[in-house]
């Protein structure tokens, strides 16, 4: 074991030991305890079988067809793509060779935001894992896929109980041939809040070591000061500075001026002068309309030597028209999502689009018959999250007048429901974009977003007017979201807070102009590593201390379940969310070649103290677990 300890540590992988290293490194003097993986496992199972799970309730385990698996030659070497060009000719190199492709390039958004915005971020990586080589085989010509960053990071640990970084890392080696992209939210990294400078940086560098290729980089103010040290981490990285401008508003909507042609070009002249390697377009709520998507890109292109790459939701059903026009125009790049797994509040479909550019001179290239063999696959896998459907099920074209992302859809719902509005939906949503005036029609984005949509919550729930605001402001206790907003902690909005609310939320505290990562003291990440070495009595990687930096209250609870459940990411979905049915048997591979048979023999009647005994056979052996019974 301490053989083990030694070639597997960071610093002995990096190269950085000398003879001291031993002594120096007390963490190779502690063996894993020997853990019965068999017996938390069950507990798992037991307690998900009586309790439920989180967000799903007590339901029937639904019961369903083998998935579908596209049917390829998998001896057969995988095709190169967009990574090697990367690794061969940097990042200036792959962003002139995307300006000379005549056909439109696609970024699939299935693993990322596809799922972040129709299931609630919770597709499970045992899921992606085991598409993710068909999809490198079937789409080898895609620009990148998205597949990581966003919510993603903060799911996976809290609800999935997962390491966000060995998703990306298994990912890597399945999918070795396109580009991976991630969506980094600036300074507030994969997080709600800005961080230190060098917790941007650190985590930079880890997500490029580690297989990231393309930085989506947003501020959720498009502030470009926000920005700055994420572009310059990734340029130092030698990866893809994607730098992005969120769109809102109508830019031919005469009467909304704030955001007009200019303002975007500026930005976009702005980004490239900053040091973006290609300018992104993120249309997070799905406003761009194609009109108005033609003449940008257009005026754009005219502007900025770099390549453009275009995000939009489908919410409105407008996408792929929005899409067609930006192609006319000259889009480098698009982002969309495998069929079933597309539209609402989703990206516009790869496959639709494929068809609806018949006869165009920028058609994609692809393989429509292999494509639609892998959209088998996600129309079987999405039935297994139907528990997080947002129950949006048309175009909901009222989006162009709250704005709200398409990520934050379905949570400002659950959200609205938690504090009891469930059925005042409409007026919150209403409310979310009067909030939007009285910021002074501000960016929504994450984390602008979840701000303006705690801050329309709070009027719902108080009965409050915008008039009834400015009235009693002085008696109000404003979210806390709101008040750190107006105190300039997630940057400065285009033309400043509106003066008199800022006076209203903050009563006299203290705002700021300054960048917020600048201010804030730097993390010690080693001081991190000591502490978290003697908190969990086990190795700890570079990954973990960025994890603990960025959440900790959300890694140590999730340690603190693995601890009781052991890793329970190598069970099928299925059993994760439901448990087992009485009788069932399932097979867990919980190492390579290393399986458990796992039978739910009977669960017994509650006792006194709330618990109850279920009854397994684990290996044909019989055994117990006792589990609360929390109904
Ligand atoms: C995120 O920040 O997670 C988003 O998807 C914003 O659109
Ligand atoms: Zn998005």
């Amino acid at each position: 074991a301490f053989l083990t300890n030694v070639v597997q540590h960071d610093k002995f992988l990096k190269g950085e030991y000398n003879t001291s290293f031993i002594d120096k490194t007390p963490e190779l003097l502690v063996f894993p305890k020997q853990k019965d993986r068999g017996t938390k496992m069950l507990s798992y199972i037991g307690h998900t079988t009586v309790n439920g799970h989180p967000g799903v309730g007590i339901r029937k385990k639904p019961v369903f067809e083998e998935r579908r698996f596209p049917k390829l030659n998998y001896l057969d070497p995988l095709p190169e793509g967009t990574k090697q060009r990367l690794d061969q000719f940097g990042a200036e190199g792959l962003a002139n060779w995307v300006k000379e492709q005549k056909e439109v390039l696609l970024t699939d958004t299935t693993f990322r935001d596809a799922h972040q915005s129709l299931l609630a971020t919770r597709v499970r990586t045992t899921d992606l894992k085991q598409i993710a080589e068909p999809t490198s085989r079937i789409l080898p010509n895609l620009f990148s896929l998205e597949m990581w960053g966003g919510a993603t990071f903060d799911v996976a640990m809290r609800f999935l109980h997962e390491d966000p970084w060995k998703r990306l890392i298994h990912l890597r080696e399945k999918a070795p041939n396109v580009l991976f992209q991630m969506l980094l939210r600036a300074s507030n990294a994969v997080g709600y809040k800005n961080y230190p400078d060098n917790v941007i940086d650190e985590f930079v560098l880890k997500s490029a070591q580690a297989g990231i290729d393309v930085f989506r980089i947003f501020d959720s103010l498009n502030w470009i000061n926000g920005m700055v040290p994420a572009i310059e981490a990734v340029r130092k990285s030698g990866k893809i500075a994607e730098a992005s401008m969120c769109y809102t508003g109508d830019i031919l909507d005469p009467l909304r001026s704030k955001y007009n042609l200019n303002y975007y070009l500026q930005l976009g002249k702005d980004l490239e002068d900053a040091g973006a390697h290609i300018l992104g377009i993120k249309d997070m709520a799905g406003l761009l309309k194609p009109q108005a998507a033609f003449e940008l890109i257009q005026a754009l292109k005219d502007t900025v030597n770099i390549p453009i790459h275009l995000h939009t939701h489908d919410t409105s059903g407008n996408g792929i028209f929005t899409y067609a026009r930006a192609i006319d125009a000259g889009v480098d790049i698009v982002d969309t999502a495998i069929s079933a797994m597309s539209g609402l509040t989703s990206q516009p479909s790869m496959n639709s689009l494929y068809h609806a550019l018949s006869g165009h001179p920028r058609q994609p290239q692809l393989n429509i018959d292999q494509l639609e063999s892998l959209n088998g696959f996600w129309e079987d896998t999405r039935k297994y999250y139907g528990a997080f459907e947002s129950g949006m099920i048309a175009p909901h074209s009222e989006i162009y007048s709250h704005e709200m992302p398409g990520g934050q859809y379905s949570n400002l719902q659950q959200q609205a429901k938690g504090v009891g509005l469930g059925d005042r939906w409409d007026e919150v949503k209403a409310m979310y974009g009067k909030v939007n005036k009285m910021f002074g029609d501000i960016i929504k984005v994450t984390p602008s977003s979840k701000v303006v949509g705690d801050m329309a919550l709070f009027m719902v729930q108080n009965d409050l007017t915008e008039e009834l605001v400015y009235e009693k402001g002085d008696q109000l206790d404003f979210p806390d979201s709101v008040i750190e907003l107006f105190q300039g902690h997630l940057g400065q909005p285009y033309q400043g807070f509106p003066e008199k609310l800022q006076e209203i939320v903050l009563k006299g505290k203290e705002s700021i102009t300054e960048r917020p990562g600048e201010m804030l003291k730097p993390v010690n990440f080693e001081g991190i590593r000591e502490t978290l070495y003697h908190k969990l009595g086990r190795q700890v990687t570079s990954h973990d201390v960025l994890s603990y930096s960025l959440y900790p209250k959300v890694y140590l609870d999730n340690e603190e379940f693995l601890g009781q459940y052991g890793d329970i990411s190598v069970l099928d979905t299925l059993t994760f969310f439901y448990g087992l049915r009485l009788g069932e048997e399932i097979e867990v591979e919980i190492e390579q070649g290393k399986t458990l048979i796992v039978k739910l023999v009977s669960v017994g009647e509650p006792q006194k103290e709330g618990t109850r005994v279920i009854y397994f056979e684990l290996n044909g052996q019989p055994r117990e677990v006792v589990v609360r019974d929390e109904n």
